[in-house]
């Protein structure tokens, strides 16, 4: 979205300021421009975001300051998705729940930011999401999805060795004999870099972003009683 370009400088140099102030003016003046929460999150803060992590692996930032720009990204999401889930409110009347979803982070991932988007999508998308937070034991997740009578498990992840952890999840599932009732979906930076990753890790699916996470559980979900 071209027009969203000028917020999205502007939001990115609010972040290397590290001015919380300025950044959350710059998303709430491109909300009060007319432009939908999806299309700020979409088009100036993921973006944004991106262009640090690329200064991060370039060593042009100190992790101290990206936990600053992570604060005020974490602000501005949950800004618009506290918009956007205004939304789901609304029209929830209208759409039967396609079941419901249990979300983390892997076991010693403290990476929150994709999954509170994933988890927001979701719930635009239909599903009941329990978002379990960071760092979520492998035992958590599957006790969790028992209790809540879920279909999926979805975990996110951002580091090779988090992701590696996911194998206990699988394991549970397996001991348990829930492989049939209780799909496995995997995301997060580390799997976009390597898309097979997914399958030696044991999920079932991943998805490049909270758009695509949208479709893909709705086609895995499809089939299921
Ligand atoms: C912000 C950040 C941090 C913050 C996190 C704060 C927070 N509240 O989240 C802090 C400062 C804490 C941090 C710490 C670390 N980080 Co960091 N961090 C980042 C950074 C800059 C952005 C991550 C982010 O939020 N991206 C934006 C979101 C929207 O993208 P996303 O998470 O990928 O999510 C999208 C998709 O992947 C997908 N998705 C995500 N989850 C899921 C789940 C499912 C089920 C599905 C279907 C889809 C899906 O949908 C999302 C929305 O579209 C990245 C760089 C980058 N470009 O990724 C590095 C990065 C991930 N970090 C990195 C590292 C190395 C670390 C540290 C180890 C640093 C250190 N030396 O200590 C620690 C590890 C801490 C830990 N144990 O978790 C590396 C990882 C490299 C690697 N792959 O091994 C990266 C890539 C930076 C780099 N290039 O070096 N980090």
């Amino acid at each position: 979205m071209q027009e969203l370009i000028p917020f999205q400088e502007q939001f990115f140099e609010a972040l290397t300021r590290q001015d919380v102030q300025g950044g959350l003016t710059v998303v709430q003046a491109a909300v009060d421009a007319g432009f939908p929460a999806k299309a700020v999150l979409l088009h100036v803060t993921i973006p944004a975001l991106d262009r640090i992590g690329l200064m991060q692996a370039n060593n042009e930032i100190a992790l101290s300051q990206v936990f600053v720009v992570a604060r005020i990204v974490d602000m501005a999401i949950e800004r618009l998705n506290r918009l956007m889930s205004f939304r789901v409110i609304t029209t929830l009347d209208e759409r039967p729940s396609l079941g419901t979803v249990i979300l983390g982070s892997a076991p010693g991932d403290y990476h929150s930011l994709g999954r509170k988007i994933v988890g927001t999508f979701l719930k635009l998308g239909g599903f009941k999401a329990i978002d379990l937070g960071i760092n979520v034991p492998a035992a958590r997740f599957v006790d969790t999805a028992v209790r809540e009578e879920a279909k999926v498990i979805c975990v996110s992840a951002l580091l090779l060795h988090t992701a590696e952890e996911i194998k206990e999840i699988r394991a549970l599932l397996r001991e348990r004999s829930l492989e049939a009732q209780i799909k496995l979906v995997v995301g997060g930076a580390v799997f976009n870099a390597d898309p097979e990753l997914y399958r030696a890790v044991g999920a079932d699916a991943t998805a490049v972003n909270a758009h695509s996470a949208v479709t893909v559980l709705k086609q895995l979900v499809g089939g299921m009683p």
